[in-house]
């Protein structure tokens, strides 16, 4: 693909999740196997795969000269970002995905040359797409979004990864203390949702490219700061410790963490 063209890209990626979702909650009648990766809360299902595959022939259907970078593996090995590039996570909250059956989220996020076109996080249980980019402005299904309030840290709530806040990594408690407390959803995406709908200030967890791809090109369109916890800028092919948050938050926090 020389170039991107938004819309027809939107209204097929739209069709697809829309397919991948349904697929899902169909699977919910069988049995669901369930392996671990690095450690033993770190898991894999048959339906992350199944849902990664099915993402990855539709892209390469729709995009032979697509990169890919899916997380269980069944894309492209990338070394850069040039030409258009699709990072993928078919279940983003897989622990929830077991044991909840909910709080979980298919992520595509979509970029040309570096920059972020397009972004996609389907929130499955509550069947709402979060979707768009700086182009064309960020929907929750048909309804586009207002920019999120200029929260600081004082006065919002703060989505924190659990094993960060329990070990108190980069000062995660002290930050934490700040703000209106802190909450947990085990969801990188479903983090960025409430973000976006201005339900909490940020978001503080380690993470990979496929867990914030998506997520930063909505969040960043609407005015929320997608960085390292240090303010850098995120290298789209490497694991970092990430804070999404307003602006005021993110300065409240860098200032906070200057302070030590
Ligand atoms: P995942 O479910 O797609 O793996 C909370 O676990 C959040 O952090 C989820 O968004 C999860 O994405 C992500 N995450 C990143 N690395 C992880 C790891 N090693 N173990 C568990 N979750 C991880
Ligand atoms: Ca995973
Ligand atoms: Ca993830
Ligand atoms: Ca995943």
């Amino acid at each position: 693909m020389d170039s991107l063209n938004i819309d027809e890209v939107n209204c097929q990626v739209k069709g697809w999740l829309k397919e991948a979702r349904e697929n899902i909650i169909h699977a919910f009648g069988n049995p669901l196997s369930v392996e671990t990766k690095s450690s033993r809360v770190d898991l894999v299902t048959n339906m992350d795969k199944q849902t990664e595959k099915f993402l990855v022939n539709k892209i390469r259907e729709f995009d032979p000269n697509a990169k890919i970078l899916g997380e269980e593996g069944f894309g492209d090995n990338i070394t850069n970002l040039d030409g258009t590039v699709w990072i993928v996570d078919p279940i983003d909250g897989t622990m929830n995905f077991v044991k909840q059956k909910d709080h979980f989220a298919i992520m595509i996020g979509i970029y040309e040359n570096g920059i972020g076109k397009l972004g996609f996080i389907m929130d499955v249980m509550n069947d709402v797409l979060y979707s768009g980019g700086p182009e064309n402005g960020v929907f929750a299904n048909e309804n586009k979004l207002d920019k999120p309030e200029n929260t600081s840290l004082k006065d919002g709530l703060l989505g924190c990864s659990s094993p960060m806040l329990m070990m108190d990594y980069n000062h995660l408690q002290t930050i934490v203390k700040h703000s209106s407390g802190a909450r947990v959803y085990g969801s990188a995406g479903i983090e960025f949702i409430h973000i976006l709908r201005g339900q909490e200030i940020g978001y503080i967890s380690h993470l990979k490219p496929w867990d914030f791809a998506a997520g930063k090109i909505l969040a960043e369109t609407l005015g929320i700061t997608v960085k390292t916890i240090d303010g850098s800028e995120l290298d789209m092919l490497q694991s970092a410790n990430v804070l999404i948050a307003t602006e005021n938050a993110q300065e409240d926090i860098l200032k906070l963490l200057n302070s030590f």
